[in-house]
């Protein structure tokens, strides 16, 4: 039984350059995430939402991966149990560094669902008010494949089962504002996983680990990698 799921956030692409959402540096033109990755505020003020999906589409060509990424891909491609990396991420900074067992439960920048036909597709440039599908050639009903507030978050049926039969649970880079990746820790340790916390500071839910490391991920994701694969141990024997 070796089976890892890893929860990471904004602040493991931070040292690659990404702003995250809720530090004091993280409003978007005054805006907050929350008046902006709504389905809501789209309706309201379409033009807004793309200004800021597509600011943050083009500045993905200026970062790269960080120490955080590659040692996780390592991890990926080294580990011989299950492993799941959830990435809250909209960026696509884990594939860039090679990770493979990753899905992104809040969509991608790189992608775009077009509401009338309900395709999903990749997109690379500017997408904008009048963006025409690549499918049913609709103009101006093409939306961010992102999921916004009170929104599905992707794939949680997968995360579940993940979650059910993790033996060690990673947080990174989040600070637990935002369910129901928050909740994920206490699923897990609800089915028996240990339970491991990186982050820069205490998160919101900090209280439900079992252990705690504070740093920046590019320095505590790499040591934490290879204390795992030097181990290769089973983690904590199953809840009999
Ligand atoms: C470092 C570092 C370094 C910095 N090294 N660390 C009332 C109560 C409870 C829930 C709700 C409620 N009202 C509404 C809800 C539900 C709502 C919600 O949670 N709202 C909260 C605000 C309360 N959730 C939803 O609506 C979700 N859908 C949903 O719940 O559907 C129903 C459902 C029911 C049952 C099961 C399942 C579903 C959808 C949520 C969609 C979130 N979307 C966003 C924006 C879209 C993507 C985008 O534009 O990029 O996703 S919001 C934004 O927050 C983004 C992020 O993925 C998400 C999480 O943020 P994250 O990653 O944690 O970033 P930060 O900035 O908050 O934190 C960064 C952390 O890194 C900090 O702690 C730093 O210290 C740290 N850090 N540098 C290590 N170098």
């Amino acid at each position: 039984m070796r089976n890892i799921v890893i929860l990471t956030g904004a602040g493991i692409s931070a040292e690659s350059g990404l702003q995250t959402f809720r530090a004091a540096d993280g409003l978007w033109e005054g805006h907050r995430v929350e008046d902006v990755a709504t389905p809501e505020a789209f309706a309201r003020d379409p033009e807004l939402v793309h200004d800021f999906y597509d600011a943050r589409r083009a500045r993905l060509g200026e970062v790269m991966p960080n120490a955080a990424h590659v040692a996780l891909a390592r991890l990926d491609a080294e580990w011989a149990g299950q492993l799941l990396i959830v990435t809250q991420n909209v960026d696509d900074l884990h594939e860039r560094a090679g990770a493979k067992r990753l899905l992104h439960m809040h969509g991608e920048l790189l992608r775009g669902w077009c509401v009338a036909c309900d395709a999903r597709f990749g997109w690379a440039g500017a997408m904008g008010e009048g963006a025409t599908c690549l499918h049913c050639h609709s103009p101006g009903k093409v939306r961010p494949d992102i999921v916004w507030f009170g929104e599905m978050p992707y794939e949680m049926d997968r995360i579940d089962a993940a979650l059910m039969n993790a033996d060690l649970f990673v947080s990174i880079g989040t600070s637990g504002a935002v369910y129901p990746a928050a909740g994920f820790v206490q699923t897990a340790t609800y089915r028996g996983a240990r339970t491991l916390e990186i982050n820069l500071e205490p998160s919101q839910g900090s209280i439900f680990f079992d252990e705690r490391r504070y740093g920046p991920a590019s320095e505590e994701v790499p040591k934490w990698v290879e204390e795992v694969l030097v181990a290769k141990e089973p983690l904590k024997p199953p809840p009999i």
